[in-house]
């Protein structure tokens, strides 16, 4: 058995595994990314600039949102030739005012397209792609191409994380950090628990109460900073609600023992300076929420830590067997009701 596998085995028995579990299990609402296929129609009508059109768009849908990789298909069902060129177009009114044509930017270009053709173009690259016809430059649309969103925990640098709970020894080899978030994926304006134990290096003992630093450096500033932090048994958990997508570092330094640390023959020197830990990942931007109204609540004790176990252990199944006790409880009296009526004489 290796290091590591000894170590991960040692890890799954403690207690903070079953909350992962349980977590992916309810949280279920991960972005799954693969390459989609998307319809823009040039509806009839979009040869007149004039108001009384029957086409309310030029390309419809005008705005579309997409992600990185998806392929765009227009579809031209006017009666003239269209083309979908990257770049300002004019606006309705203001090719009415300037005659002003539209500046393409190269980026794409259908050329012209006749009625019942189509044209695709598959988007590489996250950003904002403004787009119009060259032939009427009124015609504008715009694509938004998101990035993709992983369905597994990564760093910084995408790169998937195999290891999550991820396992991080500090530079002077005395304490190991277990070290997740939850949800795995972290978008703004959603809470996310930063969820971490600390281990003596040597002899794979839990640290019952260590004190140290806690930051959260998001896109190069600090965002969150918690001085002489105190862990209990068990580990500890600070939660954030991110307002901006980016990188993001949660910096865990100047680790020491609180007090006398029974449990370990691991001797800590007075200098903390080489034990920290950096654990990096992305935030993304929620396309479903613009803001929260979720409180970010700091544990006051470890003790917290347990009872949020012992409610997502028991409560659920608790809720589970009263809904369940009071169905068959329904049941059973709806159930006698309707004997008694059948037994009554009309
Ligand atoms: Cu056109």
């Amino acid at each position: 058995m290796t290091f590591l596998e000894k170590k991960h085995r040692a890890f799954s028995r403690k207690i903070i595994y079953p909350i992962f579990t349980i977590s992916i299990f309810f949280v279920g609402s991960i972005t799954f990314s693969y390459a989609e296929e998307f319809v823009v129609t040039i509806p009839y009508g979009a040869f007149n600039p004039e108001l009384n059109t029957p086409a309310e768009v030029w390309y419809d849908p005008a705005g579309l949102p997409i992600h990185v990789g998806d392929t765009v298909t227009w579809f031209n069902d006017d009666r003239e030739g269209h083309t979908v060129t990257s770049g300002e177009g004019a606006g309705r009114f203001g090719w009415m005012d300037t005659k002003d044509l539209g500046a393409p930017n190269g980026i794409f270009d259908s050329e012209r397209f006749m009625p019942g053709e189509s044209w695709s173009f598959t988007f590489e690259n996250e950003g904002t792609f403004d787009y119009f016809c060259v032939i009427h430059p009124w015609m504008e649309g715009i694509v938004f191409v998101e990035p993709i969103i992983p369905d597994y925990p990564h760093d910084a640098t995408g790169k998937k994380l195999e290891q999550f709970p991820i396992f991080q020894i500090t530079p002077d080899q005395s304490v190991e950090v277990n070290f997740s978030w939850e949800p795995e994926i972290i978008k703004t304006h959603e809470k996310v628990n930063f969820i971490y134990r600390f281990y003596d290096a040597v002899y794979d003992l839990p640290l019952r109460k260590m004190q140290y630093d806690i930051s959260i450096v998001h896109n190069g500033n600090v965002v969150f900073e918690e001085k002489n932090a105190v862990s209990g048994a068990g580990g500890d958990y600070r939660q954030w609600i991110y307002d901006e997508p980016g990188t993001t570092i949660v910096k865990i330094k100047n680790l020491k023992p609180y007090g006398t640390i029974a449990e370990t023959q691991i001797v800590f020197t007075d200098d903390a300076s080489g034990r920290f830990t950096d654990f990096s990942t992305v935030v993304y931007d929620n396309a479903e929420k613009t803001f929260s109204t979720e409180k970010i609540i700091q544990p006051k004790q470890t003790l917290q830590f347990y009872y949020e176990i012992a409610v997502a252990i028991i409560l659920v199944p608790a809720i589970m067997l009263v809904v369940a006790l009071l169905y068959m409880k329904y049941h059973k009296s709806s159930t006698s009701v309707n004997s008694g009526r059948k037994s009554t004489p009309i």
